[in-house]
């Protein structure tokens, strides 16, 4: 069974709970408990992690090659500053989908800069939590077009 994991970085451990009219109101724990669902209905393995700080994100990447086949990652606001989040997602050479909440290229300037995308296999912005179905669902294909080849 092929294995994903889903990471949230700084801030997204408050979903919910603040500016559901930027993010929605559905928690975090409702879309970690989401992901393992549909998931599971996809034959994938969810392993969900959150975290505040730049270098624990980066250490569940490096972490994530020889468990993991596929990422799913929401950076949060080091998706518009963090090199060193792109360089250990090339190190790492996992399928990786980056998933925002918001339409980043529909707010602020600042927000439409990704350090992500250039070594994402895709971004998925603006769907709210329904996002990272999509991204699980981008990853099945993925994996089920490996395969065939
Ligand atoms: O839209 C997204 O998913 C973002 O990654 C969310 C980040 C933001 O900096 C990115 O530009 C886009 C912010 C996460 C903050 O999450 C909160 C959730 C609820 C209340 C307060 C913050």
């Amino acid at each position: 069974m092929n294995s994903v994991l889903v990471l949230n970085g700084p801030n997204l451990n408050l979903l919910g709970t603040r500016q559901p009219e930027v993010y929605g109101s559905t928690t975090l724990a409702m879309v970690e408990q989401s992901c393992a669902a549909h998931g599971a209905a996809l034959g994938l393995d969810v392993l969900c992690l959150q975290s505040n700080h730049e270098g624990a994100l980066i250490d569940a990447i490096h972490q994530a090659k020889g468990v993991h086949q596929g990422i799913i990652l929401n950076a949060g606001a080091y998706t518009h500053t963090s090199v060193a989040l792109m360089d250990a997602i090339a190190s790492v050479e996992l399928p990786l989908v980056e998933v925002h909440l918001s339409n980043i290229h529909a707010r602020e300037p600042f927000r439409h800069k990704s350090y992500i995308a250039p070594v994402a296999l895709g971004q998925i912005c603006g769907f709210g939590a329904h996002g990272y179905i999509l991204a699980l669902e981008a990853l099945r294909k993925h994996f089920d077009e490996g395969k065939a080849k």
